[in-house]
């Protein structure tokens, strides 16, 4: 998979040459690319945003700069089949899930716009679209300064998702989100720690109780800490005791 990330602060990127994501660069099994939007400016002042027309708080990003650099990463797969999918980070997008970053691992080419300020031109958003399939993202419910956090945290959530970027798939199977409920608690050595003993049942070598045990965990804390994701959730996956509940 190629990756492009075009950012007024390539530096906020840096933590992506790190541990697993930074491995799969070195592995080649990711290609990534952080782009200065300012490189695609021609003004003496290099600048990249301006007053909003119809007044109010703040600073838009000007339109020309992004089309300069989205057209430059557009071009950068040259053999791709289909269009890139241009990811722009903003608390006005779609929710962020573990279903997209699943659906988004399976693409050629993601380029991702990081807007800062109040947000970007809304005419490069519809330009974009003629080289590009959109797709506006959140992570949550909340304000970031800027999208470069957000590209940090969907670049990881989808780039362990590729093939041999996580070293045992099985990694991949039992953790939250994978199956629509949050994962059950772990525990190791030693059994006895400051009084507090591991759950009976992991000692006990009956894998069957074991994983009985576990779903029953992750449905009890669903419950107590998502009961959103319960109302969505096939109750047929329970064990029979928890499924009425
Ligand atoms: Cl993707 N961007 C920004 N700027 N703020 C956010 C967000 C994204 N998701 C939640 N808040």
């Amino acid at each position: 998979m190629r990756i492009d990330v075009v950012s007024i602060f390539p530096e906020y990127l840096a933590p992506l040459e790190l541990s697993l994501i930074g491995k799969a660069r070195q592995d080649g099994l990711l290609d990534l690319h952080v782009h200065d939007l300012r490189g695609f400016t021609t003004d003496k002042h290099r600048s990249v945003d301006d007053t909003p027309y119809g007044g109010g708080a703040g600073m838009v990003m000007k339109a020309e700069p992004w089309a300069q650099a989205l057209a430059s990463v557009a071009g950068a797969d040259e053999a791709k089949a289909t269009k890139p999918v241009l990811i722009v980070p903003s608390p006005a997008g779609e929710r962020f899930t573990q279903a997209l970053a699943h659906e988004l691992a399976e693409e050629e080419q993601l380029v991702f716009a990081c807007g800062r300020y109040e947000g970007i031109d809304e005419r490069v958003i519809e330009w974009a679209a003629e080289h590009f399939t959109v797709r506006p993202m959140s992570l949550g419910d909340y304000v970031l300064n800027g999208g470069e956090v957000a590209v940090l945290a969907m670049v990881e959530a989808i780039g362990r998702l590729l093939p041999g970027v996580v070293g045992n798939p099985e990694s991949l199977v039992e953790e939250s989100h994978s199956d629509g409920l949050l994962e059950y608690p772990v525990y190791t050595k030693p059994s006895s720690w400051r009084d507090r003993e591991v759950p009976a049942v992991l000692l006990s070598g009956n894998h069957g109780k074991i994983a009985q045990w576990r779903r029953h965990q992750q449905y009890q804390r669903t419950a107590e800490r998502r009961p959103d994701l319960l109302e969505t959730f096939d109750a047929g996956k329970l064990p029979r005791a928890d499924r009425t509940a």
